[in-house]
């Protein structure tokens, strides 16, 4: 009997303390689902959302977009009224309303030195038609800056980067590129956006209004009036979109390509540096002198050498494409640069007079424009 009581007590010693080892597993389970909980909540706050996968944060990206968002001024009489916002989620490129709605990109510069990083942003005024000389439905233009970080400062805030240069894109990969670029400092846009005027109909944009009237004569600033438009919508990357933007790798227009490359090429930047401080380069100087020749061809021997005379006065530094005055108003040529436009405008009129086009001639324009302005 005794043997009999004895096994019961050690039976319900046991039972009692598997209660207790249970009791201490289902606190130790407990804690670990709210430890990992609580991990969970710190590590989706510790690293912020990146949409475009790109290594920037949207919310830092968003904060350098609208800090460094450019006043855009446009024509009045635009006849394709002001830049559109695009319906969401559809691959064909849509106009959801004309709204001036303009579009951002944020991307690390690839090959910028490691001990010094540099962001690249594009933005994008995009619109219903190209209604100038040769338009075409929808109409994709942007202009560009690249920053970098300000050295003695570490936060991790869109305040501590700076503009270093500014690109503005005009009738990219033509023969008629005038797209240009020039120090921010030259500009006065190293803490905020730069003014950039866009010409009527065909939607260049030229960082000075002067330059507008330097292309191949297809480009209008006038009448213009500032664009107000709403809080700058991040694209993200062509293969990673953002807003819905699925739209940006429509082969109806060229935004992809502008999407995937950089406008800050070390070639380009250099040329750029070897200029005044005061200068505006081209981006594609080669293009510059030779647009009108091009098309004039070998058998204007005579309007050939009397155009080549005044190109190679005036061309004593193509890669320049205006001077700015010291006061960096951009309102003013110095005397330079005004002797150069004219000579090459008097090169130009001379090659047209003995081809007999010194008035605006439709089918020499279309030949310049032969590729799809974008
Ligand atoms: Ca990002």
């Amino acid at each position: 009997m005794a043997n009999m009581g004895d096994e019961r007590y050690r039976t319900g010693i046991e039972t009692i303390m598997r209660f207790v080892r249970c009791g201490f597993c289902m606190r130790r389970l407990l804690i670990a689902c709210m430890f990992s909980a609580l991990c969970a909540s710190a590590a989706a706050q510790a690293v912020p959302l990146d949409s475009d996968h790109d290594g920037l944060s949207d919310t830092f990206e968003d904060a350098l977009l609208q800090r460094f968002a450019p006043r855009f001024m446009i024509s009045a009489d635009d006849c394709s009224v002001q830049p559109a916002r695009f319906v969401p989620d559809i691959a064909v490129p849509t106009v959801a309303a004309e709204d001036s709605t303009v579009y951002g990109q944020a991307f690390p510069r690839k090959d910028a030195p490691t001990n010094a990083p540099e962001i690249e942003l594009h933005f994008y005024h995009l619109w219903r038609t190209d209604c100038g000389r040769m338009g075409h439905p929808l109409d994709a233009e942007h202009v560009a800056v690249l920053l970098q970080r300000n050295p003695s400062d570490q936060r991790d805030d869109a305040k501590a980067w700076h503009a270093v240069y500014w690109y503005a894109a005009a009738h990219e990969d033509t023969v008629c590129d005038a797209s240009h670029l020039t120090r921010a400092s030259t500009i006065d846009a190293e803490e905020h956006g730069a003014k950039v005027w866009i010409s009527a109909g065909k939607h260049a944009s030229f960082l000075n209004e002067e330059l507008c009237h330097h292309g191949c004569g297809g480009d209008r600033c006038v009448h213009s009036k500032p664009l107000d438009s709403p809080a700058v919508m991040n694209l993200g990357e062509w293969n990673a979109p953002m807003t819905g933007a699925v739209w940006m790798s429509s082969t109806q227009w060229p935004l992809k390509d502008k999407l995937g490359r950089s406008n800050f090429l070390t070639a380009r930047v250099n040329r750029l540096q070897r200029l005044p401080d005061t200068d505006i380069a081209w981006a594609n100087p080669a293009k510059r002198p030779e647009q009108e020749l091009i098309h004039s061809g070998s058998a204007t021997g005579d309007a050939l050498a009397t155009s080549g005379s005044a190109l190679a006065t005036s061309g004593h530094n193509t890669d320049s494409a205006l001077t700015l005055t010291a006061d960096k108003t951009g309102n003013a040529l110095d005397k330079a640069a005004r002797s150069t436009g004219h000579a090459l405008g008097s090169s130009v009129h001379a090659v047209r007079k003995a081809l007999g086009l010194s008035k605006k001639d439709d089918s020499t324009e279309k030949q310049q424009e032969a590729t799809p302005a974008p």
